[in-house]
């Protein structure tokens, strides 16, 4: 089978969220990625397939064509830095907020006032840089790849840049939101070359899922 359009997607809330979108285009998927441990899956297309990746692979997949399209949340396109890629649609799934936070009781204004150093502990190490930077706060950043919210807890950071939704896993963990970064929802990405050799393709799948999420302005 020849593909025409391949579609990079995570498993998990964006897949969830992404499937009406999907319906909206006429693209129905064959199987879930959560039943199936199959990493390609068909469509009801016969010229679309879907491929699993994780979240912060989708931008990577597409900015190198292994991918036409993909569904990446902006905090992973500003972390990934966008280079190859459209950003035609705000999807607006996946919603979220990209928060500095710090144990309850931590002053972290006062620490801001005085002008001191504070350890971040995050995985979003470039929205962090440029955050502090515009603030003129002094940090120093510590990477990490998951579970943010135990480094201030065992004494690894002063304070976290993480995603927050509901806030429940920070208030388990005695933690607070002292700062909101940027708000963050999923992009539908494109292949900027793909865009051109496959417009005709491409192009009806832009205009379906902007569509469905009710964006009026033309496609790219
Ligand atoms: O989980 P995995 O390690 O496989 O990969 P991932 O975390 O990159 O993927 P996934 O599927 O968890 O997230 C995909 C995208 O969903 C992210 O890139 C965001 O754009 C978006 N999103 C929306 C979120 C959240 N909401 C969210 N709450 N991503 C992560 N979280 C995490 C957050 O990091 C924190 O640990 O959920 C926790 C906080 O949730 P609340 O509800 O307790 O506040
Ligand atoms: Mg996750």
């Amino acid at each position: 089978m020849s593909y025409t359009i391949t579609l990079a997607l995570s498993k998990g809330r964006i897949f969830e969220e992404t499937l009406p979108l999907l319906a909206a285009a006429g693209i129905v998927p064959n199987e879930s990625p959560d039943s199936s441990r199959k990493l390609i899956i068909g469509t009801n297309r016969p010229d679309v397939r879907l491929i699993i990746v994780r979240a912060t692979d989708v931008p990577t997949y597409v900015q190198h064509g292994a991918a036409d399209l993909g569904i990446a949340g902006k905090d992973v396109l500003i972390e990934h830095g966008g280079e190859g890629l459209y950003q035609p649609v705000d999807l607006h799934i996946a919603k979220c907020r990209m928060m500095v936070a710090v144990p309850v009781g931590f002053d972290y204004a006062g620490k801001v006032r005085r002008g001191a150093r504070l350890r971040v502990a995050t995985k979003y190490v470039q929205t962090a840089r440029l955050h502090f930077a515009a603030k003129g706060v002094h940090v120093d950043l510590i990477k990490l790849y998951g579970s943010m919210e135990l480094a201030p807890l065992v004494g690894l950071a002063d304070a976290i840049v993480d995603l927050v939704s509901t806030g429940g896993t920070l208030k388990a963990n005695n933690l607070e939101a002292v700062e909101t970064i940027q708000d963050i929802s999923s992009r539908l990405v494109v292949n900027q070359a793909a865009l051109k050799l496959k417009h005709a393709a491409i192009h009806p799948i832009i205009e379906a899922f902007r569509a469905a999420v009710g964006d009026g302005a033309p496609a790219a």
